[in-house]
């Protein structure tokens, strides 16, 4: 690999919303440039990149995958991007290692593309981008609509570098504004390079002017210069052309259709000709163990360093970590150290990938986008370097899950292999957890969403044999009291013997909310012997566990013990330890003991034409909205809403939306449950305890 010239490389990741194109569009591209002898199908299942059981069953990408080709002298890494909502992070991490995207959108008129958090995705990273738009073959496709709509949704300069020959159906090659020529298809792969038709020649000439006009606002003086009719230098026009998109001011856009492999040589040439090589980064941010900034030169003549950005934990090929070479060169049976905890890491086998197959290399130097196996305690987002320079990447942070799931192993043989299959998954997925929730008792698995869930549902299944359902999981509802008040509890058994002998007073008050519990004691005279008082507390602390309403947990209450009695034989820890917990729970039946519910902050992203339909749910739901903004693409609202009625929220938000809205969401604090729906509750809570007696 080292034997193309670094300044030939490309890594380039294809960003994108789900359903685009995007993975066809790879397939299209290996298969043109002769990489792969047949094309992929997404549709059958035949795809090199979409090659995951979970993937070919639902149809879509559920991670990144990576793939190369060789195109004229140039070597193009291309990381295929999964563009569901779900999986977002895996395109982050993509983006975090790529010089440049490619972003498709749809041609098609009616698309309703949610291309904006791909492009600012793209926007922060500050990498250079080509737009391509795809689906052109459909027949309600029209270039001239969906070109308008991306500069106004986008508020972007666009630099059209091919047009349609032909529309809808009738789409049947390319014209490239650059070189004023047609390339139509033949059919097999073939294409013919023609003169522009006499019928098209007028727009393309129109569009021409368009593109030269655009690059020549990025200088006062040539567009004067343009303005009043001079005659521009090419040169001059190419080199400005090219400044404007690595710098991110003017973004070339290409039209073409994956599945009819047309417009695709010119997206190619493009590739090669504007995107930056890994050495056009100046300097690459990084910091040294101690934590102080510092810079990498992308060169081969630094010290190696490599960046991992994706783990697969296949069950028959073992564990491959994807890295980008940041600097250096790498051979296998090299010494790395892995930064974070400075454990030597030792190269095993190095290969380049496409999809799942592998292309061993002898080495990878600069810039180069390779797969090693086997590297021992290595996770996504690590950083390989040099033994005597340790440098580290700031590791992007991981996003927090926003929907749980109880889970129930199907069998004991799937309960004991569930914990080893998970940690292997959430090596290759690090936005996944898995707990067992104290309160509830239930193994809960959280993740962007239920789609993301129910992959790792099945990839538990196909991978590793565990069966299990999913449940919606419990709400761990909290207690509390709005009332000060006091009670005794006495446990007192003196009958034939050693007795028992306990009296605890106990006072209780509501304390602010955030605050946890406190426990304060305020005997005096030594009525409770000082050695008994950690068993009161400890009888406190048991009754707070379960509350009286509905057996919930208890929060914001301060106890106070101020009085009781003791026995000089029979008092002992157990006797003040029921006494103290009685105690408590018959003051807080005198207490207005309350219910409170998790609220959740949720933030929704959905198209124009569902506002109505999403606000009116969210109201429904008990949900309060805390603002809404607007984008040409869609709005963003913020609202609260118990986690009550949003455990379910993404299959409901899906058919809202027809399958357009995403939304993310995070504990947000505790409220009071309204007093119907805490009756009902208690009242649902009572039924099954009768059930469970009498059943
Ligand atoms: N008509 C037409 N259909 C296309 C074209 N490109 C892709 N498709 C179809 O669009 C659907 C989605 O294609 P994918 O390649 O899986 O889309 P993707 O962008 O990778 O989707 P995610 O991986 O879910 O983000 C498939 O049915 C493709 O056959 C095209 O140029 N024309
Ligand atoms: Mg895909």
């Amino acid at each position: 690999m080292s034997d193309f010239p670094r300044s030939k490389v490309r890594n380039i990741s294809v960003l994108g919303p789900h359903g685009v194109g995007k993975t066809t569009l790879l397939e299209a591209l290996l298969y043109i440039s002769g990489t792969t002898k047949n094309i992929g199908d997404v549709n059958r299942g035949s795809s090199n990149l979409d090659y995951l059981e979970e993937e070919k069953q639902r149809k879509m990408s559920t991670n990144s995958h990576i793939s190369f080709l060789k195109h004229d002298d140039h070597l193009i890494n291309l990381i295929d991007t999964p563009g569901y909502s779900n999986f977002l992070f895996d395109a982050e991490l993509a983006i975090q290692v790529s010089d440049g995207a490619i972003i498709v959108v749809d041609g098609d008129e009616d698309s309703k593309d949610q291309i904006d958090r791909y492009w600012s995705m793209a926007s922060s990273a500050e990498i250079p981008r080509i737009i391509f738009m795809n689906k052109m073959d459909k027949e309600t496709s029209n270039f001239e609509n969906a070109l308008t709509r991306l500069e106004e949704h986008l508020n972007i300069k666009t630099v059209p570098i091919t047009i349609p020959l032909g529309q809808g159906t009738d789409f049947n090659g390319v014209i490239n504004l650059f070189k004023m020529k047609a390339f139509i298809y033949k059919g097999e792969n073939v294409f013919d390079e023609i003169e522009i038709p006499e019928d098209m020649l007028e727009t393309a000439n129109n569009y021409k002017d368009k593109v030269l006009e655009t690059i020549a606002e990025q200088d006062d003086e040539i567009l004067e210069k343009y303005l009043n009719g001079e005659d521009i230098d090419h040169c001059t026009i190419v080199d400005m052309y090219k400044k404007g998109v690595k710098e991110s001011t003017i973004y070339p856009v290409l039209i073409g259709s994956s599945n009819k492999l047309l417009g695709l040589y010119s997206l190619l040439m493009e590739l090669a000709e504007l995107m930056p090589s890994p050495l056009d980064t100046d300097k690459i941010k990084a910091l040294d163990i101690e934590g102080n900034s510092l810079t990498i030169k992308p060169s081969n003549d630094s010290p190696p360093a490599l960046y991992v950005f994706k783990t697969i934990c296949d069950p028959f090929a073992g564990k491959i970590s994807i890295a980008r070479v940041l600097s250096g060169t790498i051979k296998p049976d090299h010494t790395l150290v892995n930064s974070k905890n400075n454990t030597k890491i030792k190269l095993n086998n190095i290969f380049r990938l496409i999809g799942k197959q592998e292309f061993p290399v002898k080495e990878a130097s600069t810039g180069d986008i390779v797969a090693l196996n086997k590297l021992k305690d290595v996770i996504t987002t690590d950083t390989l370097s040099d033994i005597n320079q340790p440098v580290i990447i700031k590791p992007l942070n991981i996003p927090q899950p926003v929907l749980s799931f109880a889970i129930e192993p199907h069998s004991r043989s799937d309960e004991d292999k569930l914990n080893i299959s998970l940690a292997k998954i959430i090596e290759e997925d690090p936005t996944i957890d898995f707990h067992r929730d104290e309160e509830t008792n239930e193994f809960l698995l959280s993740g962007s969403g239920q789609t993301h869930i129910e992959v790792i549902v099945d990839k538990l299944k196909n991978n590793y044999g565990v069966n299990l359902d999913l449940r919606t999981p419990k709400v761990p509802y909290k207690e509390s009291i709005k009332l000060s008040s006091e009670a005794e509890g006495k446990y007192v058994k003196q009958t034939g013997g050693r007795g028992q002998y306990g009296v605890a007073k106990l006072r209780i008050q509501p304390i602010k909310n955030g605050d946890s519990c406190q426990f304060e004691n305020k005997i005096v005279g030594g009525v409770i012997p000082k050695n008994f008082i950690p068993s009161v507390e400890k009888g406190v602390q048991d009754a707070l566990k379960k509350g009286i309403l509905a057996g919930y947990p208890v929060i914001n209450v301060k106890t106070t013990v101020f009085d009781g009695k003791h026995h000089p034989v029979d008092s002992s820890d157990i006797a003040f330890q029921i006494a103290a917990s009685m105690g408590f729970r018959k003051a807080m039946e005198t207490a207005k003991p309350f219910l409170l519910e998790p609220l959740m902050k949720m933030n929704i992203i959905i198209p124009d034409n569902s506002m109505g339909d999403v606000i009116g749910d969210i109201n429904s739901k008990r949900g309060r909205v805390s603002g809404v903004d607007s984008s040409p693409a869609g709005h963003s609202i913020n609202a609260l809403i118990p986690m009550a009625e949003v455990l379910t929220y993404a299959p409901e938000l899906r058919s809202l939306t027809s399958g357009q809205g995403s939304f993310t969401m995070e504990f947000s604090h505790y409220e009071e449950v309204p007093a119907h729906i805490s009756q009902k509750i208690v009242e649902e809570l009572n039924s099954k305890l009768d059930n469970a007696e009498t059943g």
